[in-house]
């Protein structure tokens, strides 16, 4: 079959055909047993109907449309079946079926990272939930508000001691430490209450994943109650006490050589954190994870922390850091090796911000609202340091390492528009791409810092993808990953394949876990089980119907590029080399504890 049979419009005009509700059974006749639907279409959007005219499931939908939830990934299954019925019968929600519900959670958190929406994981009782459980790491660690609905056993099997399709003990107490919400429905009546009590916390100052449980004979159950109106999505106002305003004020009049660093929490505050930026005029820095919060290639625009070198300098010499929604993680910080300047001034939304490890002067409230009342406090300043001078020197400096990995960012970064987004796994290029690929725009870098996982970069890169699909938006996702990540998720191609999504991935091959090499080289002197055998990656992509070529050299790999860019829809391109890691060649000093091996 062509791989233009599974269009985009294809899909939705499949999306539209809107059926009827009322031809749902509202009990569970038994697991196998649903009747066959009507396929009368009706003119009646699910969102209209309240009452008992509706299902769980029909509720559930409702209430996402409600809440402005418009977008889904997933995978249907026997327990979440009547909720698949619904979403079939609703075209204003737009689901993507994935290959596992590991990619669906991905996909939800690089769908949030590009678009700003949230995104539901749709997954069933047991293993369905469990597999989400390092996408909602990932997503906790970093701030990503996404929504899992999974289901759990018949509400009238919970008490009960195993033997149920799927039953998994304590699966809400399992999957809750991961979230900032998790709660069963313990009536269908009570669907919209608990769908309004995790929308405020996925909208809040704190947000990450949410987890809504659902028995599942209650999809099918009918609900009496009407489903409560959304509240306004605007955030409350949680302006930082004046007292911290004032003390940070302060210390910012007091300082002579401040600089600054944007993380992932400044996503709703870019333009006042920007402004604030330019009036004190000072150096600006980005965490890993905030890469693209401050356009890279702004004058004042120093880069990531995570390359430590030119950072550890500039930061020595500066006698102040302002962080706005910051972490200072393990990753970024050599280990935590990085030293501050004498001051830290902290800026979160909220007191339990994830990574206080480093004491600052902390100012926990709306973030706009505070870089706005710092703004009106400081006058206007020179410029410190020669940040033109000081980028031009390390650009030299990287230059005369003579590092394919360097060479070949800098060659994708040239040939990526502004508004490209490039996912990452976790392999020897991505390293260097967090500490040196400059990042123009917010939402363009997608990086697993929130747990460090391999397997993130295609899923994650579809969720983007989605999303721009979704908003009309042409420009396409690149994905860096190693032979070894790639095969975590590797399955997804056929997603990737499904939709015809413009990713492109380029597949570092060097029949090897790269980084762990280097690392058990540095610390032991010898390897140990790092060599990989690995499928033919471009028969593979083929077979899924992805065009797909192989390079063995830096020139070919350059040469090749404009085809595998340009290409319509999703194309790998494969690179034999064995790169060295950012450590090993000097580009970023060691961290403590992996000092070469003297023997
Ligand atoms: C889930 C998970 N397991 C193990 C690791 C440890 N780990 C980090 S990088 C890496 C090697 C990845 O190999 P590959 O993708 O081929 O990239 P390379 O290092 O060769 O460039 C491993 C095993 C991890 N980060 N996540
Ligand atoms: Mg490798």
């Amino acid at each position: 079959m062509p791989p233009s049979f599974f269009s985009f419009e294809r899909m939705n005009q499949r999306h539209s055909l809107v059926r009827r509700l009322s031809d749902l059974p509202y009990a569970c006749h038994g697991l196998h047993t649903m009747p066959e639907v009507n396929p009368t279409p009706s003119p009646t959007p699910i969102v209209q109907k309240t009452g008992a005219q509706m299902t769980g499931a029909q509720a559930v939908v409702a209430s996402l449309l409600r809440h402005g939830i418009t977008t889904g990934f997933g995978i249907p299954s026997i327990h979440n079946i009547a909720l698949y019925e619904a979403l079939r019968q609703t075209s204003e929600f737009h689901h993507w079926v994935v290959r596992h519900e590991q990619a669906a959670g991905f996909a939800a958190d690089g769908f949030y990272r590009r678009s700003g929406k949230i995104a539901v994981i749709f997954a069933s009782t047991g293993p369905g939930n469990l597999f989400t459980l390092v996408p909602l790491l990932e997503s906790l660690q970093t701030g990503i508000p996404v929504l899992l609905i999974g289901t759990n056993i018949a509400s009238s099997l919970l008490a009960g001691t195993g033997g149920a399709l799927h039953e998994t003990p304590e699966q809400l107490e399992i999957i809750r430490p991961l979230t900032r919400f998790a709660r069963r429905v313990t009536r269908p009546d009570e669907i919209g209450e608990v769908f309004a009590q995790a929308a405020e916390i996925l909208r809040g100052p704190l947000p990450g994943p949410a987890f809504i449980e659902i028995p599942h004979d209650f999809l099918l159950a009918p609900v009496n109650a009407s489903l409560p109106e959304a509240e306004a999505t605007a955030k409350p106002d949680h302006v930082a006490p004046a007292p911290e305003t004032d003390r940070a004020a302060q210390l910012i009049a007091e300082s002579r050589k401040p600089t600054i660093l944007l993380g992932s929490g400044v996503r709703a505050a870019i333009a006042a954190v920007r402004q604030f930026a330019e009036l004190l005029h000072c150096p600006v820095f980005t965490t890993t994870s905030g890469k693209g919060m401050f356009p890279g290639d702004h004058p004042l625009s120093l880069g990531c922390i995570s390359r430590l070198g030119a950072v550890q300098e500039m930061f020595l010499e500066s006698d102040l850091l302002i962080s706005f929604g910051a972490r200072l993680t393990e990753f970024d910080t050599g280990r935590f090796g990085l030293k501050l300047p004498p001051q830290h001034i902290q800026v979160v939304e909220d007191s339990r911000y994830p990574g206080d490890r480093v004491p600052s002067t902390r100012v926990v409230g709306d973030i706009a609202a505070t870089a706005k009342a710092l703004a009106q406090r400081i006058q206007p300043r020179a410029l410190w340091c020669d940040i033109a001078a000081i980028k031009a020197r390390e650009a030299q400096r990287l230059e005369a390492l003579l590092q394919e990995s360097y060479t070949a960012l800098k060659l994708v970064r040239a040939s990526m528009h502004r508004n490209d987004v490039l996912a990452n796994d976790q392999s020897i290029l991505n390293y260097w791409a967090s500490a040196f690929f400059p990042v123009l725009e917010p939402g363009t870098f997608l990086y697993p810092l929130g747990s460090g996982t391999l397997g993130y970069a295609l899923p994650a890169a579809i969720g983007a993808a989605c999303a721009m699909r979704q908003a009309n938006d042409a420009r396409k996702v690149v994905c860096i990953a190693g032979d070894g990540g790639f095969q975590y998720t590797q399955h997804e191609l056929a997603t990737l394949a499904q939709y015809g999504l413009p990713v492109k991935i380029l597949l570092v091959n060097d029949e090897s876990y790269g980084v762990i090499a280097f690392l058990q080289r540095s610390m032991f002197g010898q390897t140990h089980e790092i060599t990989l055998k690995n499928p033919d990656f471009c028969r593979v992509a083929e077979a899924y119907g992805i065009r797909a070529e192989r390079v063995t050299s830096i020139a070919a790999l350059e040469q090749r590029m404009p085809d595998w860019l340009n290409a319509p829809g999703p194309a790998l391109l494969e690179w034999r080399t064995v790169l060295k890691a950012p450590w090993e060649t000097g580009a970023i000093p060691r961290p403590t504890g992996i000092a070469p091996k003297s023997s």
